[in-house]
């Protein structure tokens, strides 16, 4: 899978692309990257990419032209359906699904604006969606990218070590993960739950269901609503909602 990533500040990238399960995405040639300088595509010998908005205020928007000229340049590169992503507050806001879609393409354009925003006429002329990873500001669409990257990512086959990959996290299913533990049995007096030793499998996972399930309604109870529930899931949930209903809980 290619990403293509309009920025003006590439470097801002080094971190999260050259490390841990990222860089061997990239190393094994499941990933590739490309920055792309924003400033390249400048006309004028200051490389400027930004100006005063029209009709005053404050602050600075980044000009259509660099930004559109390079957004074509590259797909000119490619063939099919190339989303060109364009990262701001006001997008469709993403999670687990919108990754686990994103991930069905072979190419993505990533579009990182700065200062107050962005010409509106980038999103008329090139964007053909808007992406937003939760309800703040940031200074750039740099880490909003850069999140969108690595989530999906995880969905290329081979990334994760697992063969099954993304899919098999109980975030799959719409659930919060279940607690986990390693050595040693004892910490500061804590013990591992006893029926993760007993080797029985089957106890096991009924065991993780039930504490995701736990979780899911204690912490995001509107997760539940969508989430891929078996019988035996939702007969369980009832008891856990009486039982926290006669403790007074709501
Ligand atoms: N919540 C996000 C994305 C970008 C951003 C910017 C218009 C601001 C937060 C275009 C306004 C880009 C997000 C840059 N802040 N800041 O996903």
């Amino acid at each position: 899978m290619i990403f293509d990533v309009l920025t003006i500040f590439p470097e801002m990238f080094c971190g999260p692309l050259e490390n841990s399960i990222i860089k061997k995405a990239r190393e094994k040639g499941l990933l590739r990257v490309n920055l792309i300088d924003i400033r390249d595509y400048s006309r004028d010998k200051h490389r400027s990419v930004d100006d005063t908005p029209y009709g005053g205020g404050g602050g600075m928007v980044m000009n259509p032209q660099p930004i559109v000229e390079a957004v074509e340049k590259r797909l000119q590169l490619y063939e099919g359906d190339v989303p060109v992503i364009l990262m701001c507050p006001q997008g469709r806001r993403f999670n687990q699904d919108v990754a686990r879609e994103l991930a069905q393409h072979k190419q993505i354009i990533l579009i990182c604006g700065h200062y107050e925003g962005i010409d509106e006429r980038v999103r008329e002329i090139v964007a053909t969606d808007e992406i937003s990873i939760g309800d703040y500001v940031l200074t750039g669409g740099e880490l909003p990218a850069m999140v969108i990257i690595d989530a999906v990512a995880r969905f290329i086959p081979g990334v994760l070590g697992d063969p099954e990959g993304a899919e098999k996290d109980s975030y799959a299913q719409g659930l919060l993960e279940h607690p986990q533990y390693t050595r040693p049995r004892n910490y500061r007096g804590k013990e591992v739950p006893e029926v993760l030793l007993s080797g029985h499998h089957e106890n096991i996972s009924t065991w993780r269901r039930r504490e995701a399930l736990l979780r899911t309604l204690v912490r995001r109870d509107e997760m539940l609503s969508d989430a891929d529930l078996t019988t035996e899931d939702r007969r369980f949930l009832k008891c856990l909602k009486d039982r926290l209903s006669e403790l007074g809980v709501d």
